[in-house]
Formats: structure tokens, C-alpha cells, sequence
């Protein structure tokens, strides 16, 4: 018989505070309030799962201690926001990144990332890595025309003291980060970079088809006291496909607000009820700007595609 449980709820079981940093299959790892060098591990209440929600790495939680590193997760406390792939709760930045070749970027999947993470009042820095392969720079122009802070480096070759590194350093400083893109872009190896105590494991692509290992199994979120004690980064693992179950967290009318450089030119259509999609230049503001080179046509390409995507899935999905 499982007793492991008998005194949760029992006026006894000490109650406490802290952060999910790490959860694989159901269990969790919490670093404590109290003192941030204490870890538990923790299940989490049994009713999570019949209210449908499932604890995140980021999440504030209250817990209940079984032993002195056991515990079980009562109450997650209400969330700033939260993403579902990669899961992620109580975010500050996500630090988005890809690489112009191995694997080439998927711009789409980097215009939804950041269009979710926008519209979840996230701060987006994009990281572009290993230009010694391939340089980055249309990608720059992209990123930095729609209005994003956008940062050129090889992690294989620069040193952890460069004005690129530095750049994400302050940019990180003092907020919850979590590093996302697909798998194989050097997540891990710029945060090794970044932070060399972390010593990540980091990985090859595959040679067959050119896509990175999945070498980052678990997202973990590390607190770097080199920077400050409140600062906090996560590695998460890379993607290869981006769950739709993440596009209903935008809902359409809100799609424009997720792109601010389409936002900021949508205002001087003809057609009040313009969708700046399949409209002309002649009577959409937006289409004009982006013949006029001002919205990169990949930024629209997207927002199309997007908009596209929303307004196919169904209430009930
Ligand atoms: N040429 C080159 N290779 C790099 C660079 N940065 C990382 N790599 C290599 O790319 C491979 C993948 O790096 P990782 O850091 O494991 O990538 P990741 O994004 O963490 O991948 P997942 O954990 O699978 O999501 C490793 O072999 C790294 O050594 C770079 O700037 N240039
Ligand atoms: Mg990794
Ligand atoms: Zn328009």
C-alpha cells in the first residue's frame, strides 16, 4: 500500500512556498522560498488532473512536506501567463532562436513563437547562432524591421565576454527567460556560453535529415546569481512542430496585436472592417506598407497564414 500521502491535508504536514523549476512525468522539482538551495521533489494534488491543469515549469506553487525533500504539490498560485509548447508558466522573455542554416529557420514557426508570446505581454529576444556557417543577416533585417531586439552571434566561436553575449545578458537580467526554438539551433550551447557553470548537455544534428537530436529532454529553469539573484533561465527542448492547441491562445480579433509592426500600419485602410489579408494596396494600409518594403513581406506572409490557421479551428477543438 502506497502511505506516502497519508498526512497531505493533516494539521500536521508543514506547508510551504516555491518554483516549479523542472517537471518529467508528473513529478516535479521545487526549489523552496524558505532557502533557494533546498530542492524538493513533488507530485503534484490528484484534482489538478480533473480541473485540466497540469503544473508548469515557472509556476508558483504551495506544497506540503512528506519528508524533508518530498513533497506534494496543494495549490499553484495564479499565473502572469502561460505558454504550452514550450510549457512554460510566469514568463518575463522568451529568448527565440534559430539559425540561417543547420536547421535553417522556419520563419513561420518563428512569426506564431513570437506572436503568442507577444500577445501574452511576453518581452521576444531573437538570437541568431551560428553564423559562422551561414550569416544571419536578412534574418536581422526581418527581426529588427518588425520592431524585435535581434542579436547575430556563433556561439562556437565567440567568447563569453563579447558585446553579443553581453547584449543578452542585460537583456535577461533580473526577469524569468525561457529559451525556445527548434531543436539543434544551440539553446543549450549559448546558455553554456552565457552562464559556464550550467554545463548543459548539448548535441549533433542528424546527418540524414539535418535536424537537431532532441538532446534537451526536460525544460529546467536555472536562477543565475552571476547576473543577480532574480535572475532565472530556462532551457527547454528544441521543437519540431508547433502544437495548433497554442494558436487558441490568441483569439483572431486579437491577431493584430500580436504583430505590432502590422498593428502600427492598420489604421489608414479604407474598409473599416479591412482584415489585411487578401485586401489591395489601393485600400489597405498594411498591403501598401509592405509593397513599400516597411512590414517584411515574411511577417505578412505569416500573419495571413495565421489568421488563416484561427479562423479554421473550431469553438470545440
Ligand atoms: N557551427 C556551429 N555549431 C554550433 C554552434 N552553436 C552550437 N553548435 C552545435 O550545434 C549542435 C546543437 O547544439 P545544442 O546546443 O545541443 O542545440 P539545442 O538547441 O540545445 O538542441 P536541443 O536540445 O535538441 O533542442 C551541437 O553540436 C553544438 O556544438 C555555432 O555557433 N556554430
Ligand atoms: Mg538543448
Ligand atoms: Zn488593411
Amino acid at each position: 500500500m502506497d502511505n506516502t500521502n497519508n498526512n497531505v491535508g493533516s494539521p500536521c504536514a508543514k506547508s510551504a512556498t516555491g518554483r516549479i523549476v523542472k517537471g518529467v512525468g508528473g513529478l516535479y522539482t521545487v526549489v523552496t522560498d524558505e532557502n533557494p538551495d533546498l530542492r524538493i521533489t513533488a507530485n503534484a494534488k490528484g484534482t489538478f488532473r480533473h480541473e485540466k491543469i497540469t503544473p508548469s515549469v515557472g509556476d508558483r506553487v504551495t506544497f506540503e512536506y512528506i519528508s524533508e525533500d518530498k513533497g506534494f504539490i496543494t495549490d499553484i498560485m495564479e499565473r502572469k501567463n502561460i505558454l504550452i509548447r514550450p510549457a512554460c508558466a510566469n514568463v518575463d522573455c522568451l529568448v527565440i532562436t534559430a539559425c540561417a542554416e543547420s536547421p535553417k529557420a522556419d520563419l513561420y514557426m518563428l512569426d506564431k513563437l513570437s506572436a503568442v508570446a507577444t500577445y501574452n505581454g511576453i518581452s521576444v529576444l531573437f538570437v541568431f547562432n551560428k553564423c559562422d556557417i551561414a550569416p544571419a543577416d536578412e534574418l536581422i533585417d526581418i527581426y529588427s524591421r518588425a520592431g524585435f531586439e535581434a542579436i547575430a552571434l556563433s556561439a562556437a566561436s565567440t567568447h563569453s565576454d563579447s558585446e553579443e553575449i553581453n547584449r543578452i545578458k542585460d537583456f535577461v537580467k533580473d526577469r524569468i527567460s525561457f529559451f525556445a526554438g527548434a531543436s539543434g539551433v544551440g539553446k543549450s550551447s549559448l546558455m553554456n556560453l552565457l552562464f559556464p557553470g550550467l554545463s548543459l548537455a548539448t548535441g549533433g544534428l542528424s546527418r540524414k535529415i539535418s535536424r537537431g537530436k532532441h538532446t534537451t529532454r526536460a525544460s529546467e529553469l536555472y536562477r543565475v546569481d552571476d547576473i543577480s539573484s532574480s535572475t532565472y533561465i530556462a532551457d527547454t527542448p528544441g521543437f519540431s512542430s508547433f502544437e495548433v492547441a497554442q494558436l487558441k491562445l490568441i483569439p483572431k480579433e486579437h491577431l493584430l496585436e500580436a504583430f505590432p509592426e502590422i498593428y502600427a500600419h492598420s489604421d489608414g485602410c479604407v474598409y473599416k472592417d479591412c482584415t489585411h489579408t487578401g485586401e489591395g494596396s489601393d485600400v489597405c494600409s498594411v498591403k501598401k506598407a509592405v509593397e513599400d518594403g516597411i512590414i517584411p513581406r515574411s511577417r505578412h506572409e505569416s500573419f495571413v497564414r495565421l489568421y488563416g490557421e484561427i479562423s479554421a479551428i473550431k469553438p470545440w477543438d
